[in-house]
């Protein structure tokens, strides 16, 4: 049965690559060389796009674009592109980077045939590019579908079965190919008993999708249960160190690869948030991963072990335990003990995807572990697809880091060099030494991310992978110009300035320097000051009448400072360096405490919570204004969602300030009026 709606009735709204975006490669004449599916990919785009625009595929007479496999042109999946004897060249090493060339051809437009264009070389800074889908297989009662989706139910999987039609993830896997992503794992890092089946009896269906992506270069990946061996019912024990249990993975991983010999790898929470794992056998999870990167290695694919490991049953009156110590408390002595093919993926912040936080210090610390970024493009904390919150300017603070100190390479050149001492990282050398990871935003929603404009966060997650410096703006406009080819400069400009600043307007309405929560519990929209503060998920503000913050100093605090290396272990525990952002996720201070801005922290939270209420409202009538020139859906669902932002901008505000307000007794300097 066909599950896509009719296409009249509600179509399914693309999102880049729209025919038009293809025209100027389309009305020339484009020779694709190169076996295999992936070439017969190229040549079946390359085909499309002549047809439509007047162009003349595989030419039999020279040809104005050449596609073609050049040994030692780039390495894998990437390409060289210029110009030779008249022609544009895209020279790849393999395949593999066919695909991003004839995207980059496609990005450039016009300026791709430029007679003067200079050889570029483009290579994947992040060798592997994953987006982890938390989609439950069966709808969880309470997390539903999709865990943390705010874009309709999942493009795999409806109502316990795998859909019966893909061709909605074929257009996925081209959209994401396009953006340079190259694997997605299909189901939820919290793995019911029902997923747990995809590993055996289910994996047809896992092997339906790896065909589906297939053809644009995209891998799948699963995410496993740790206690596997026991919930499907054949062994009595999940014990890492059991002979029998390491059999029964390496056996069924001989059958997946069997299954799909390009299988990706296996992605695990163990241990956390009431996930089985290797301590309920008193082992490490050092012993935990290796065993599945055990079983894995003998087919060279790797095993992603998450970090996100802490204590979600904490005693909220002992001010002692901190939840941001938590990874590193757990995994910096283990390094050196993983595996060659462990990569350990770590969440960008201690805690949680808050909308602010610093660099988690487990990404600073561990070199001689294979570790991986994990970067969250579903809005949970910020703003779930109802408020536009562009994120690429967090992520490059993040890939931008600067592990110890001003001038020392970046954490992207870190991760990306893969472990100290380690053979180019690798077994049998797939195993990526960069790797960039996100949780991914994407339903079967009519515009895939509920909010339209969300779609540039799942965009630029990729091109990031390829290009971690690149200018989080300048990725803007090419999603911009690739979303909306025909847009005249009234209308781009209006799209750059609602989203430019959209993650800096977002932090100003909601909780303030880089402390952290104060949203409903549960479904996490929303402001509730006190919400999580009497709770036992270590995620605290502190605030009494005096002041606000946590204390996670070495000298007074909970030491969470000293988890950094100089000089950023100094910056942070000093008052006089701690950046203004991040002063309360790491100190607690009095309201009146002076910000290195000159205002004291009560009047920058009445100021940025009026004004960022205020940049709110005025995107409304910016976005009024451009609606003839918008298609008629998107611009009304667009609408909608800054009715529903500006409505809860005010809250936020609203509630925020008049807490403030009432606990510290100090007056608004500017006489506002707060509730
Ligand atoms: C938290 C989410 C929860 C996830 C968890 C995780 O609230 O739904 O399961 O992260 O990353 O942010 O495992």
């Amino acid at each position: 049965m066909n599950e896509r709606p009719a296409p009249d009735a509600d179509p399914v709204h693309a999102a880049w690559l729209p025919p038009s975006v293809f025209r100027a490669l389309g009305s020339r004449r484009v020779r694709v060389d190169g076996e295999g599916p992936l070439a017969d990919t190229v040549r079946a785009e390359v085909a499309a796009a002549c047809a439509r625009f007047g162009g003349v595929a595989q030419p039999t007479s020279a040809p104005d674009l050449l596609l073609t496999v050049a040994a030692g042109a780039a390495g894998s999946e990437g390409f060289l592109l210029g110009r030779r004897d008249g022609a544009t060249v895209v020279l790849a090493d393999g395949p593999a980077g066919l695909l991003p060339g004839l995207f980059e051809v496609v990005r450039r437009g016009e300026a791709a045939f430029d007679p003067a264009l200079a050889d570029e070389r483009h290579q994947p800074a992040f060798r592997l590019r994953v987006l982890d889908h938390w989609d439950n297989v069966f709808v969880h009662p309470v997390m539903g579908q999709v865990e943390r989706g705010y874009a309709g139910g999942s493009i795999f999987w409806q109502g316990g079965r795998l859909r019966a039609d893909l061709s909605r993830v074929r257009d996925y896997a081209r959209l994401l190919a396009a953006s340079g992503i190259n694997a997605i794992t299909v189901n939820n890092v919290n793995v019911g008993e029902g997923e747990t089946h995809l590993l055996t009896d289910r994996l047809g269906d896992v092997a339906a999708i790896a065909s589906a992506v297939r053809p644009y270069g995209i891998r799948v990946h699963v995410s496993v249960n740790f206690a596997a061996p026991v919930i499907l019912g054949d062994l009595p024990t999940a014990d890492p160190l059991d002979p029998a249990v390491r059999r029964w993975w390496a056996s069924t991983t001989d059958r997946v690869f069997a299954t799909i010999p390009d299988f990706g790898g296996y992605l695990v929470k163990a241990d956390s948030e009431g996930q089985p794992g290797p301590f309920t056998y008193g082992r490490t999870h050092a012993d935990g991963a290796n065993m599945l990167a055990a079983a894995l290695a003998p087919h060279g694919a790797p095993v992603r072990w998450r970090a996100f490991v802490y204590n979600h049953r904490q005693d909220w009156r002992d001010r002692t335990t901190d939840r941001a110590r938590a990874a590193h408390d757990h995994f910096a002595a283990l390094d050196g003990r993983f595996a060659d093919n462990v990569i350990l993926q770590v969440k960008h912040g201690p805690i949680d995807f808050q909308t602010r936080e610093p660099v988690s210090p487990v990404l600073l610390a561990m070199p001689h572990t294979h570790l991986a970024v994990e970067l969250q493009v579903t809005q949970e904390y910020t703003g779930q697809q109802r408020h536009i919150c562009y994120l690429p300017p967090m992520w490059s603070g993040v890939l931008g880091f600067r592990p110890t100190g001003d001038t020392s390479p970046t954490l992207a050149t870190r991760l990306t060099a893969g472990p100290s001492g380690a053979d180019s990282g690798s077994v049998s050398g797939r195993t990526p030494a960069g790797v960039l990871s996100a949780v991914a935003n994407v339903g079967d929603d009519r515009f895939w991310t509920g909010h339209p404009l969300a779609q540039a966060n799942l965009y630029a997650v990729g091109r990031l992978g390829w290009a971690p410096g690149r200018d989080p703006a300048a990725i803007l406009d090419e999603w911009i110009s690739l979303t909306f080819p025909e847009a005249p400069p009234r209308l781009r400009h209006t799209l750059h300035t609602l989203m430019d600043d959209s993650w800096l307007t977002y932090e100003q309405y909601t909780a303030p320097l880089g402390v952290g929560f104060m949203v409903r519990p549960g479904h996490h929209y929303g402001p509730d000051v006190d919400g999580y503060e009497y709770t036992p998920w270590g995620t605290y503000h502190f605030a009494d009448r005096d002041g606000i913050g946590v204390d996670r100093t070495v000298a007074t605090g909970t030491g969470f400072t000293g988890q950094y290396p100089p000089p950023w272990s100094e910056r942070y525990e000093s008052l006089s360096t701690c950046p203004d952002e991040l002063l309360l996720f790491f100190h607690h201070v009095p309201y009146t405490h002076l910000l290195h801005s000159g205002t004291t922290v009560i009047q920058h939270i009445y100021d940025t919570h009026f004004a960022g209420a205020q940049r709110v409202a005025e995107m409304r009538p910016e976005w009024d204004s451009v609606a003839g020139l918008v298609d008629p859906a998107t611009h009304a669902r667009v609408a909608e969602r800054l009715a529903e932002q500006h409505r809860s901008a005010e809250e936020w505000r609203d509630q925020i300030n008049t807490y403030f307000h009432r606990k510290s007794g100090v007056p608004d300097d500017k006489g506002r009026r707060i509730h």
